[in-house]
């Protein structure tokens, strides 16, 4: 006689679900479950597994649901982006269209700068709402938490106004947000020549009262030929250490100057990009736990030819996370499924390892494995119902959105277009 589960204390049940559990260790691919229930207690999900295991009589308290045969995934997860700005680069698009490389625009002034300009002159209500569509389009697609960067202000005002206008974006209640404070992104123009000056007012000034006012989660940097050196980026990550706030890093996107170990140094949560990374940083990534984020839309978007090194990743037993890199310049992507597809396409991950990348590996990315990113019991009930006939369809279509249905902490919050418009 099988165990009966004990739903007193249930708000709802999901039955008739195929589930895609994305646990760690499960038997199946995806960790799939035929036949799959999901138990939901408040904003928690209870239980889950076959709903042979139910009794046949549900308490009256649950609200019971049919997911009618559909796959369901744990919420998406985009570990990544910089989507709070002011204005758009479309023009430079149409610069580099004409041969001028993405850096060559840096070193004119252009690129992260002339960003940071409009978001210098946005107000907090402005970029709160311009950010909201782009938010809403990854809504849609099944994202129920995202990281939000600054790194667009460079000054104390305008990363203090960034960072609250991400966590204004997380108070609707349909994504959870997360922040990071990236105030090592690029040099103002009132530092130009000055970058060792321009760190210690990151370090000194603008650090400490971001982290007073508890406006970020991480501290980020972009260590590159065209922003910090891998030394400036160590005095960044010292001083984030003795706020008490985790660190990930911006590394070997363009070039190799170490970052990827320095952050494994570190313990970062993450390094991110690493189309250039070397195999003895990925081993130090490995020995660290330090996830690789990889950002497919900016290797596609700035036609970059190197892929991150997928097989040193596997083979090192580093775990991958994939991510929109949402922002103006290098990927003006508001599309989950579609880093999902080019993951696979571009980067030869598996479909597997894409949705894993999107869920429990871009979980672990925002140090918040214990309570998002697979379907088990104890963890946030946020899940995704689809219209889809195996999980690799998730990768596999471009340009449709078969999302039926999210619940976002146990709550249907709407399906697909309708949620957040
Ligand atoms: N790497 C990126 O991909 C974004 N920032 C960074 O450090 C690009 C930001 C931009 O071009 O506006
Ligand atoms: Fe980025």
């Amino acid at each position: 006689m099988v165990d009966r589960v004990d739903l007193s204390g249930c708000s709802a049940l999901w039955t008739g679900a195929r589930l895609a559990t994305m646990a760690p260790g499960a038997p199946k691919p995806y960790g799939a479950i035929d036949g799959g229930a999901i138990a939901v207690a408040g904003e928690r999900i209870h239980w889950v597994g076959e709903a042979s295991r139910l009794a046949s009589r549900i308490p009256s308290g649950v609200a019971v649901h049919d997911a009618g045969g559909r796959w369901v995934t744990p919420g998406l997860v985009d570990c990544h982006t910089h989507i709070v700005y002011g204005g758009d680069r479309a023009r430079e698009f149409e610069q580099r269209l004409t041969g001028v490389s993405y850096e060559e625009i840096a070193r004119r002034g252009g690129g992260i700068v002339s960003t940071v300009s409009a978001t210098r002159a946005a107000g907090e209500d402005a970029l709160v709402e311009a950010a909201r569509p782009r938010v809403a389009a990854l809504a849609a697609e099944g994202v129920t938490t995202m990281e939000i960067k600054s790194g667009y202000g460079l000054d104390l005002d305008t990363e203090l106004k960034m960072l609250r206008a991400a966590r204004r974006l997380g108070e609707v209640g349909h994504v959870d947000v997360v922040t990071s404070f990236l105030g090592a992104h690029a040099l103002p123009p009132e530092y130009a020549g000055r970058s060792d000056a321009y760190i210690e007012f990151v370090c000194d000034e603008v650090m400490p009262r971001v982290a007073e006012l508890g406006l970020a989660d991480a501290v980020d940097a972009f260590c590159e030929g065209i922003a910090f050196s891998a030394a400036q980026t160590e005095r960044v990550f010292e001083r984030a250490r003795a706020l008490g706030l985790p660190v990930k890093l911006h590394a070997e996107q363009l070039s190799d100057l170490g970052g990827a170990a320095l952050a494994a140094r570190f313990g970062a949560l993450s390094a991110d990009h690493l189309e250039h990374v070397s195999e003895a940083s990925v081993e130090a990534m490995a020995d660290a736990g330090t996830v690789a984020v990889l950002l497919p839309g900016a290797f596609y978007f700035l036609r970059e030819t190197r892929r991150p090194p997928v097989e040193l990743f596997r083979r090192h037993g580093v775990a991958m996370a994939v991510a929109t890199d949402s922002n103006p310049g290098s990927s003006p992507v508001t599309s989950m499924l579609l880093m999902l597809s080019m993951a696979c396409t571009l980067f030869h991950m598996t479909p597997e390892e894409a949705l894993a990348g999107a869920t429990r590996h871009a979980a672990q990315a925002l140090g918040k494995a214990g309570s998002i990113g697979t379907l088990e019991a104890g963890k946030r009930a946020d899940f995704v119902l689809w219209d889809i006939a195996h999980p690799a369809e998730l990768a596999y279509r471009i340009g449709f959105n078969p999302c039926h249905r999210v619940i976002k902490s146990g709550r249907a919050i709407g399906a697909g277009s309708s949620i957040d418009r």
